[in-house]
């Protein structure tokens, strides 16, 4: 009977740990109908998706936009004269089938414009992290709205490469290395067909061991899904993309195309042995999803750094859980504490100030009382000599004098030679 009682223990105790045990359905129950009810809501919802294109003026950002989602955007060119990077953000809604899609396309305007472009990624690491921002705002709402919320956080990052055959540019290193590890980057070399066949290749490769050698994480398509394994494998050997974008149509026998036409021949930009465009824009749709997961994960990371920078923690110092009303309380005491000593630091501060103002004003005092006394002195002292050197000249005067031509009067020479009777 002990050995029973143990087997019973051993079994309650697995079931414990499992949390649940599997049971057999003896007739149809009809929860199988979830999946169904999640596309149906989120068919109703509509999707979001937001890209964000950074790139040289004029590399093609505006038409391989066009082409990928194969509509003109309305767009203005931008000068190459802007004393400032800036983003400039332009929200669309597309239908496909019954598909809702509220696409955001953001851009760079005079990336790589100024003299010194050091700086020019700031405005971008900004941008991406004020998207996170306005969605933890929202999260922590009281009163919050997250299902109808517009969501604005960047799903996919294309990062235009000149086509120049070369390498990367500072630039590139430096705006790829501070956002990869906030977005989704996809490196794309703009206006390919400016660059032959074979030296395309060894760019491309160029390209991809550099971005090794300097640490930039750049999208990886996910090849754990055994329905896309393959083909984002294949893909991911293709990165950096060969883009070519153009916002007209070429009428190709009976049909209209989107080309560019040149002097000598035609770029078809659907054509897969023209450029890559096609391969980005598959692989961006059946990859949006992922792109979307992603992104989540980076938001999470900036989520985690930002509460734990306000003070919040999951876990006490002894790894013991720790309820949000006691992070609160401990925060409270801790800005109490740190006003108090805030207080006492001014007030000392101020007392010290007023007993050096006092004791400078006292030397002052001093100083004027001894100045006082030294210039009366000096005053008296320079009187006597002046009235002393006056009456010695008067003396001098006199003795210079003499009696008069009639022998009464005395006459006295001033020092002009004039004279003048007594
Ligand atoms: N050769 C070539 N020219 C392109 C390509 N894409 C755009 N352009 C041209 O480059 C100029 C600037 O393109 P745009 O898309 O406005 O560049 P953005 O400033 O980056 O948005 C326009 O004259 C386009 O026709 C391309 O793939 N190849
Ligand atoms: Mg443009």
């Amino acid at each position: 009977s002990a050995y029973i009682f143990s087997c019973i223990c051993l079994l309650y105790l697995s079931h414990q740990n499992d949390g649940c045990r599997t049971l057999p359905l003896s007739m149809h129950v009809g929860f199988d109908s979830l999946p169904d009810q999640l596309l149906k809501k989120s068919i109703k919802q509509g999707f979001c998706f937001n890209i964000l294109c950074i790139g040289e003026t004029g590399i093609g950002k505006s038409a391989l936009m066009s082409s990928l989602f194969n509509t003109n955007f309305e767009d203005s060119p931008s000068t190459h004269f802007l004393p400032s990077v800036r983003l400039r953000a332009q929200s669309y809604e597309i239908q496909e089938s019954n598909v809702l899609l509220k696409l955001t396309f953001v851009k760079t305007v005079g990336f790589g414009d100024q003299v010194n472009k050091a700086d020019s990624y700031l405005p971008i690491v900004d941008y991406i992290d004020a998207q996170f921002e306005a969605y933890l705002e929202e999260e922590l709402k009281v009163m919050r709205s997250l299902f109808s919320y517009h969501d604005t956080r960047i799903h996919v990052c294309l990062y235009f490469i000149s086509p120049t055959g070369r390498s990367l540019k500072n630039i590139d290193l430096l705006t790829m290395r501070s956002l990869d590890s906030k977005v989704n980057i996809i490196p794309v070399i703009g206006k390919a067909d400016s660059i032959s066949k074979t030296e395309l290749q060894e760019f491309k490769k160029k390209i991809m061991t550099e971005l090794v050698t300097n640490g930039i994480q750049i999208y990886q398509f996910p090849t754990d899904d055994e329905t896309v394994s393959e083909m984002n494998t294949i893909t991911n050997g293709h990165l950096p993309f060969a883009v070519v974008g153009s916002m007209e149509k070429v009428k190709i026998g009976n049909k209209m195309v989107r080309a560019r036409q040149y002097p000598w021949g035609i770029v078809k930009v659907e054509n897969e042995s023209h450029c890559d465009t096609v391969k980005l824009r598959r692989m961006l749709c059946t990859n949006m999803e992922d792109l979307r997961e992603k992104t989540c994960a980076y938001y999470e990371l900036y989520r985690r750094c930002r509460l734990e920078k306000l003070g919040c923690k999951d876990v006490g110092p002894e790894n013991e859980p720790v309820s949000l009303q006691e992070v609160f309380e401990a925060k409270r005491l801790e800005f109490f504490l740190e006003m108090e000593r805030k207080e006492e630091e001014i007030k000392q501060r101020f007392v010290q100030r007023v007993n050096e103002k006092a004791a400078m004003l006292e030397e002052a005092e001093q100083q004027a009382t001894l100045e006082n006394r030294l210039h009366r002195e000096v005053l008296s002292h320079n009187t006597w000599r002046y009235l002393k050197d006056k009456y010695m000249w008067h003396l001098g005067t006199w003795f210079s004098g003499g009696v008069g031509s009639d022998g009464l009067t005395v006459v006295f020479h001033d020092l002009k030679g004039l004279s003048m009777s007594k």
